[in-house]
């Protein structure tokens, strides 16, 4: 399968492929804050806030945007890294040109359906590795994994990714996440390890 190559960006956190701290696993760990929410065939993906108007996309219409493969390395906040993960999704920066965003957005929140948040600066989302995927290795995204759809942020520890993504809210201010709120750190880069606030 056509797989774009994601997995240099340590380069650009002047890091090694492996953040410090991190070891590396071929098993897919699942972390969640509860039990795994259902997608009902009304759930729709929202994107509100500060943009012209409001969208919304079905599943099918969502898959249905360009989209592609891309390889992929996540980073675990607990230490464990999943190198060349295979997902297949629509980056950011495709969904935003399709929306009208306000000048003064300087933030993003993304919503999912178990409640969990979590919340990045727009130009910290404007990559085309900020992936919406709902392929994992060729295969349908399982429920516990996110499935049907997921944020992946490859240059941020995984708890930035929203599994169940729902929604994602334009805002004209920065507010925290769930675990952000919690005591892990607002930045989340892997290569700087900051883990805790
Ligand atoms: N909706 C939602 N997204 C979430 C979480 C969660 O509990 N709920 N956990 C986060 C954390 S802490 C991590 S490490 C990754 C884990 O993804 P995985 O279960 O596919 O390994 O999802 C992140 N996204
Ligand atoms: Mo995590």
């Amino acid at each position: 399968m056509e797989c774009t190559d994601k997995t240099d960006i340590h380069k650009a956190f002047d890091g090694e492929r492996l953040p410090p701290g991190q070891r590396e696993t071929t098993a897919f760990p699942v972390l969640s804050k509860g039990d795994v929410p259902s997608w009902t065939p009304t759930t729709e993906f929202r994107a509100w806030g500060a943009l012209d108007r409001d969208r919304s996309w079905t599943l099918s219409e969502f898959r249905s945007l360009p989209h592609e493969t891309q390889c992929q390395d996540f980073h675990c906040v607990t230490g464990w890294s999943r190198l060349d993960c295979r997902f297949t999704g629509v980056p950011f920066t495709t969904l935003a040109e399709r929306l009208s965003i306000d000048d003064d957005v300087v933030s993003v929140t993304f919503h999912a359906l178990d409640g969990y948040t979590t919340a990045l600066p727009l130009s910290e989302c404007m990559r085309d590795d900020v992936l919406f995927a709902w392929a994992l290795d060729g295969e349908p995204l399982s429920g516990p994994h996110g499935g049907p759809l997921r944020v992946l942020t490859p240059h941020k520890y995984a708890y930035k990714g929203a599994k169940w993504v729902s929604g994602i809210a334009f805002r004209t201010e920065h507010e925290r996440g769930y675990w952000e709120r919690r005591g892990y750190s607002d930045s989340a880069n892997p290569w700087a390890e900051e883990r805790y606030a």
